[in-house]
């Protein structure tokens, strides 16, 4: 019975001590578990800290680079704005004393035989800021005009490289013998034109450069 009890006691213990077993290695499996993934979490934590760091790092010197920039850029742009500002404020200064003119010209005639401008002579102060008119009176098609301002005597040469140009060029040369050239009027249509006087007094010409228009329509533009 002795031997028995003590077996049984033996096999309790050895029980007890399985089960001290198990739990040391539930234990011990926690502390193979639990511990090396709560390490690798932290190092993984670490990891996405680390890299994140540096990306954050990465991005904020990207940031600070393009803040940078951007400042830079803005501080360029406020330069700017400030030259701007400031050229505006020539610009309204000069505005406020450039004179301005307003001319209106009409384009007369229906047919090639009596198509002419109602007026052979404009007038306007040197440096002014010029607003043209022109008014297409025409009703037909075929009577389209245009109003280029051109260098002293220089109205045919322009007219002529005019035809040159064509119609995708608006029959408007590349010359610097243009000082201004308005877009096509078709026919009852009125086109402005905005621009400065010459600076230099003297007889400029106004012609329209559309093909076969220049012989009789074209006219001084005094600039006094
Ligand atoms: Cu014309």
């Amino acid at each position: 019975m002795d031997r028995t009890k003590s077996w049984k006691r033996h096999i309790l213990v050895k029980r007890k001590a399985a089960v001290y077993l198990i739990k040391q290695k539930r234990t011990s499996l926690r502390r193979l578990y639990v511990l090396p993934v709560a390490a690798a979490m932290a190092v993984l934590a670490g990891c996405n800290t680390g890299p994140a760091t540096d990306a954050e790092n990465g991005t904020l010197a990207e940031t600070d680079t393009v803040t940078a920039i951007h400042a830079d850029t803005t501080a360029a742009k406020a330069d700017t704005t400030a030259a701007g500002a400031s050229g505006s404020m020539a610009d309204a200064d000069s505005a406020a004393r450039q004179p301005v003119k307003e001319l209106t010209l009409h384009a007369i005639g229906n047919s090639p035989e009596e198509m002419h401008f109602d007026l052979d002579t404009l007038k306007a102060e040197a440096g002014a800021l010029i607003k043209l008119q022109l008014t297409n009176e025409a009703q037909d098609m075929p009577m389209v005009h245009n109003l280029v301002i051109t260098a002293p005597g220089k109205y045919r040469e322009v007219a002529l490289a005019g035809e040159e140009a064509g119609a995708s060029g608006n029959y408007v040369p590349a010359s610097q013998n243009v000082i201004a050239a308005s877009p096509i009027a078709l026919p009852g249509q009125t086109i402005e034109l905005e621009f400065t006087a010459p600076a230099r007094p003297g007889v400029y010409d106004f012609v329209c450069t559309y093909p076969e228009h220049w012989q009789r329509m074209h006219g001084k533009f005094i600039v006094e």
